[in-house]
């Protein structure tokens, strides 16, 4: 199992130093010893296994630290139409040839902790008010590129379905079977988006068609594609690669 350490990856090294987060201190393996993070962990540091654990532990530990850091008025830089990324990448945890077609009469699934538990089609999301901007993608795998994204605020979209926004998780389910989760404090963040668009054209299938939330104060595997089924929750769902080692939080 990989756990995702910020230290081997420079071009998030030069993010996180961007943003002021001091992820040297935050991420232990480096600045605490060994016996140290047995202690906070409370595992025996015997074997591979068992350090696997203890790093999750940790991981776990960061992201309540990162919770705390998060700063709701904190922007990520935003960029002009010529710093633009082209062809802009895809990813996924398969191939782009193996894309699966979006089902058929579309209809986003509200649940959980919301008064206005409806469907939504694709018309009534681009009846509210759009906006757009350009940002930069940081994937842990080791590239960055700049694309522009535009559709719904996710506030005004949460505000509209009366979401309750003291709950403490929001939880995304793909059709691709992908999934992915995050704190209320960064779905209420004004740069997060309910994506409709690329590039100011119908989002492409290979970017997420029809659904995307785009996050620029987190990185890539935060950012789901595919989008069918939008939850709010208290119970933490998790996420494709959070359950298998990623960091949670994932982001600033
Ligand atoms: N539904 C879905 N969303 C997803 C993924 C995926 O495999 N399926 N991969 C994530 C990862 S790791 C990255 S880097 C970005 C890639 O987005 P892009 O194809 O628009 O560059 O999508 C994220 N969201
Ligand atoms: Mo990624």
């Amino acid at each position: 199992m990989k756990i995702f350490n910020p230290h081997e990856n420079e071009i998030i090294k030069d993010v996180y130093k961007g943003l002021d987060i001091p992820s040297r201190r935050l991420f232990g393996k480096k600045a605490l010893s060994l016996g140290a993070i047995s202690m906070l962990s409370g595992c025996t540091l015997s074997n591979e296994d068992s350090i696997e654990k203890a790093l999750m532990v940790m991981s776990r530990f960061n992201d309540r630290v990162q919770g705390w850091l998060f700063d709701p008025n904190k922007m990520a830089p935003t960029y002009s139409e010529g710093m633009i990324t082209r062809p802009f990448p895809f990813n996924a945890f398969y191939s782009e040839a193996e894309i699966r077609p979006s089902p058929e009469n579309f209809r986003l699934k509200i649940s959980g902790m919301v008064q206005d538990a409806k469907d939504w089609t694709l018309a009534e999301l681009n009846a509210m008010p759009q906006t757009s901007q350009i940002t930069r993608h940081i994937c842990v795998e080791g590239w960055s590129a700049i694309g522009k994204w535009g559709g719904v605020r996710f506030s005004d979209f949460l505000t509209r379905i009366g979401a309750d926004t003291n709950a403490s998780y929001v939880g995304f389910r793909c059709h691709d079977d992908y999934y992915t989760s995050i704190d209320m404090p960064t779905a209420l963040h004004a740069q997060t988006l309910l994506t409709l668009t690329y590039a100011d054209e119908v989002l492409p299938p290979k970017y997420g068609y029809p659904l995307k939330l785009r996050i620029p104060t987190k990185l890539g595997y935060k950012n789901p594609k595919y989008i069918q089924e939008i939850f709010i929750t208290n119970v933490n769902p998790g996420g494709y690669w959070e359950d298998q080692g990623y960091n949670w939080f994932g982001g600033s």
